[in-house]
């Protein structure tokens, strides 16, 4: 670490009573700048993440950013991040014990070309990485959408906050909706992958939700997810034909989601059972993502 990395790090240094409000903060805090960082770093970075994704120049610096910060929280021992190899290890347990943490620094960082939503996502578990969903005590993500929004999973409930800032500081991190909970009459769907990609079980039940739902789909999970956390519905990144195990990252991405769709109400699945329950063998492995409304997760499950 530079000097001036350390600075950084030592100037996030948040007050928190306990890690995983620690790291929850810093996600918060560093969200203006990463959004306002964004603007000149659109270019390829010349690299590939570990999932042999190109990887943009944002995506790079938030990873290295997250880290800086993440990796000093006391109590914080490993840092992971889905544009890197391996776990960082962030030093001794710490006082209050020792957590890891997750982050997908941008979530659908190819919208950042056309310039549409985009996300952060943090996971914390109370265990080492590779852990299971299981093991999450909190997650949490960042949406870069007209306004800067962050939803928080801990502790059974779901909290909607707008993080307002000052140039690219976090001035307040406000609560707009506490106790989240996916509305029970479902109206938005969003898939991914190419429809002739699809199984055709898959095929057979997003026939049947098109024609029960509205289609809304950008892009970018934590915008798509959002969406279903907003006005109930399913969103799923799917099973491919040439990819059974799909896109999404079950550490980085399936896990986190789940915890917040389940505790919102809602429920996960990777095709039989809750994301959370998926047993993790490696850091960067794959897994289809179905989250939202309980009903609609069964009736994908019963296809299966
Ligand atoms: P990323 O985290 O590398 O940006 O990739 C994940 C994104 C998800 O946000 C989104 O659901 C999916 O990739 C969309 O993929 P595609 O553009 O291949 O349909
Ligand atoms: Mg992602």
């Amino acid at each position: 670490m530079t000097d001036g990395d350390r600075a950084d790090a030592d100037d996030f240094a948040v007050a928190a009573d306990d890690p995983v409000s620690a790291a929850v903060e810093v996600v918060a805090r560093s969200a203006p700048e990463i959004r306002a960082g964004l603007a000149g770093r659109r270019r390829k970075a010349d690299e590939q993440n570990p999932s042999g994704e190109t990887q943009l120049a944002a995506d790079v610096w938030a990873d290295e950013l997250l880290e800086r910060r993440l990796a000093a929280v006391d109590g914080i021992h490993q840092f992971a991040s889905e544009e890197r190899e391996g776990v960082v290890d962030c030093g001794g347990e710490g006082a209050s014990g020792g957590y890891a943490v997750t982050v997908d620094p941008l979530d659908g960082s190819s919208n950042l070309k056309p310039n549409n939503t985009m996300g952060t996502i943090l996971g914390v578990y109370d265990a080492a990485l590779p852990a299971k969903g299981a093991q999450l005590v909190a997650a949490a993500y960042v949406l870069y959408g007209p306004i800067t929004t962050m939803v928080v999973a801990r502790d059974g409930e779901v909290t909607e906050y707008v993080l307002e800032s000052e140039g690219d500081e976090l001035a307040e991190r406000r609560a707009v909706r506490e106790d989240v909970t996916l509305p029970d009459d479902p109206v938005v769907y969003g898939f991914g992958g190419r429809v002739p990609n699809w199984t055709d079980r898959f095929a057979d039940y997003a026939g049947e939700i098109a024609d029960e739902l509205k289609l809304r789909y950008g892009g970018a999970m934590i915008g798509d997810v959002n969406q279903v956390l907003t006005y109930g519905g399913v969103f799923a990144y799917p099973e491919l034909e040439s990819r059974p195990e799909g896109k999404l990252r079950l550490q980085f991405e399936g896990y986190p989601i789940g915890y917040v769709v389940e505790t919102a109400g809602g429920a996960s699945s990777d095709g039989s059972g809750s994301l959370l329950h998926v047993e993790p063998d490696d850091l960067h492995q794959r897994t289809p993502v179905y989250v939202g409304n309980e009903a609609l997760v069964d009736r994908l499950e019963a296809r299966f």
